[in-house]
């Protein structure tokens, strides 16, 4: 059902042209939103009977519009409408989300204050910033701040990282009071983006679990098994009470995905039991619920992973017990993409080099970016032969240091690095950092060039995908994926949360390719180093087993796949 979609995107374009101050247009883009919206068929089904003439017969619907809609239904997207988020230089979208603000009233704010978004909105009201601006008052500035906390409700993800630390921090804070808790919903599934968190808990004492937990944020609506809060980052906690023989049903039913459970409760139904989030039921009796492993296996079931649990085979394989025994989280024995203050990192070598052991790897490359020199202070080749020297030197024993470095494709395909200096690394990790508008055909030409150069061995983030923020440029999978394995040039997961690069469905075409992956951090300091789990959640939603990811194995394997 794309109508959601189409909507949005046509209601986006009217505010941002509102915003830039163009007559007549908006109203055409809004009619044909509110029309859009309102139609009882899936406009996907309409295009696919009658092409672009049946779009253009919907109401509100012109010859422009149309074609602009065939292009969301084909690829998700507008041109168009990326173009205009990227000319309006603040969150124009984020602002009018908030109810009572139009396009002039953001504008205004932008102009005057530099309000870029929810944030600075919030804080401009409580400050009283914003009364005296012109068009504004006492009363505009109250209703501001009671109508942002609804705005952060509308829609608001956030990265992966940033939802599982604020777990992490509920999960300290009410922890002891509490018999059993676990984290549900899409943080379970370790999906890309957050909407909200989902906390599931036994208390042992409800009454101090309750309080402790309203301490966390702002209370949104407190019912007796059910309470919501806001929290720092602006997502909503929602924290369910639940009996101890409901807490595997609660939980199944609570991490989803909705479109997994629907297909399971469809399972159960068609077994004679009703599945709920209370348990599996037979006629009244309750024949399964204290854990998720007893309600999928009276449904003749395998347990699947909650990463796997998005409707894409896993209750097929589950039902016929073929589920992939999946890489586990500890599984990974080094990573190959960080950085240090070689060129953009934060911290040394040694500090990158020591974190890497503490954590028990094995092996540790260091990709500072080498090359262009207008990208993030990147190493010259002096500066990659100093950097050879202090890694030769560095003197820290129980753990192998890789010297590498992340080098830039150009346009053509050809690294911007001469040979006679790659030839000197332990390997080379290539990217794209420039020229992202080339064609589908242009791209994956330029792509398989680098990954035929013979001392290429890794292609990092390979679609330039920044997650909430731009999609990546479009490849031929085929050949991508025949290029790596001819060449034995790897594609990369990148694990950091904003990347997450492979997504889980190319990992997966990859993966089903015969491709063997690696996922490496793209650490900027040593914390970051941390993000390796992030990267193995995407491999688990990917149903990546050990066999695929190539830094699960030894060092004296590992040198040898590096060889070309
Ligand atoms: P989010 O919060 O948007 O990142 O994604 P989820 O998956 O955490 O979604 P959420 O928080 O709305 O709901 C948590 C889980 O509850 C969801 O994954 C599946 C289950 N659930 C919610 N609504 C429904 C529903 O209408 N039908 C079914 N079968 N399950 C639902
Ligand atoms: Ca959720
Ligand atoms: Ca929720
Ligand atoms: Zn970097």
């Amino acid at each position: 059902m794309k109508n959601a979609l189409v909507a949005k995107i046509l209601r986006e374009i009217s505010y941002a042209l509102e915003v830039k101050g163009v007559e007549f247009k908006p109203r055409a883009y809004a009619r044909a939103a509110r029309s859009i919206e309102n139609l009882s068929r899936d406009v996907t089904d309409i295009y696919e009977e009658g092409g672009k003439k049946a779009l253009d017969d919907i109401p509100g619907v012109g010859k422009s519009i149309a074609a602009k809609i065939e292009e969301i239904i084909k690829t998700g997207r507008l041109e168009y409408h990326d173009e205009l988020i990227d000319e309006i230089p603040f969150n124009f979208i984020e602002l009018m989300s908030v109810q009572g603000l139009g396009p002039e009233s953001v504008k205004t704010l932008h102009k005057e204050l530099g309000i870029k978004g929810l944030k600075d909105l919030e804080k401009a009201a409580k400050d009283g910033k914003i009364r005296g601006l012109e068009g504004f008052g006492e009363k505009s500035e109250d209703n501001i701040l009671k109508n942002i906390k609804q705005a952060y409700d509308k829609k608001r993800r956030v990265l992966l990282n940033t939802a599982s630390s604020e777990a992490m921090g509920v999960r300290e804070q009410i922890e002891s009071y509490a018999s059993k808790l676990e984290v549900a919903g899409s943080l379970r599934r370790m999906k890309e983006t957050i909407g909200d968190i989902d906390v599931l808990v036994t208390p042992k004492n409800k009454s101090e679990l309750v309080e402790s937990f309203m301490k966390l944020g702002e209370k949104v609506v407190k019912g007796e098994t059910k309470i919501t809060i806001r929290l720092e980052s602006g997502i909503n906690c929602d924290l369910r009470i639940v009996e101890p023989e409901s807490f595997g049903a609660a939980l199944q039913y609570f991490t989803g995905s909705k479109d997994h459970n629907v297909q399971v409760r469809r399972l159960a139904k068609s077994k004679g039991y009703k599945l709920s989030e209370y348990g599996l039921f037979k006629d009244e009796e309750r024949v399964a619920g204290r854990t998720e492993k007893e309600v999928y296996s009276k449904l003749g079931m395998q347990l699947p992973a909650p990463e796997m649990r998005l409707n894409r085979g896993e209750i097929e394989a589950a039902q016929e017990k073929k589920l992939p025994r999946l890489v586990s989280y500890d599984a990974v024995k080094g990573d190959l993409q960080c950085h240090t203050n070689y060129s953009d990192g934060e911290a040394t070598i040694k500090g990158m080099v020591l974190k890497a052991k503490e954590m028990g790897y094995e092996y540790l490359g260091i990709t500072d970016h080498a090359g262009d020199l207008r990208i993030a202070k990147s190493m010259d080749e002096k500066r990659i032969k100093e950097q050879a020297e202090e890694i030769k030197k560095l003197g820290v024993k129980g753990i192998k240091v890789l010297h590498g470095a992340e080098v830039n494709i150009q346009e053509d395909g050809s690294l911007d690095v001469p040979d006679k200096i790659l030839e000197e690394l332990d390997y080379v990790l290539a990217s794209i950092h420039s020229k992202f508008t080339l064609t589908k055909k242009e791209m994956t030409d330029r792509l398989v060039k680098a990954m035929e150069n013979p001392y290429v061995n890794i292609i990092g983030h390979p679609t330039g995908r920044k997650v909430l923020m731009k999609t990546g440029y479009d490849l031929d999978w085929d050949r991508v994926f025949q290029a790596s394995k001819d060449n034995n040039t790897y594609l990369e997961i990148n694990a950091y949360p904003e990347r997450l690069d492979l997504s889980d469905t190319n990992a997966r075409a990859a993966i089903s390719a015969g491709c063997k992956l690696f996922i490496n951090t793209d650490a900027h300091s040593t914390s970051q180093l941390g993000f390796m789990r992030f990267g193995l959640g995407q491999a688990r939603r990917a149903w990546a087993e050990t066999k695929d990811i190539i830094n699960t194995i030894s060092y004296e394997s590992l040198l040898k796949k590096l060889k070309k």
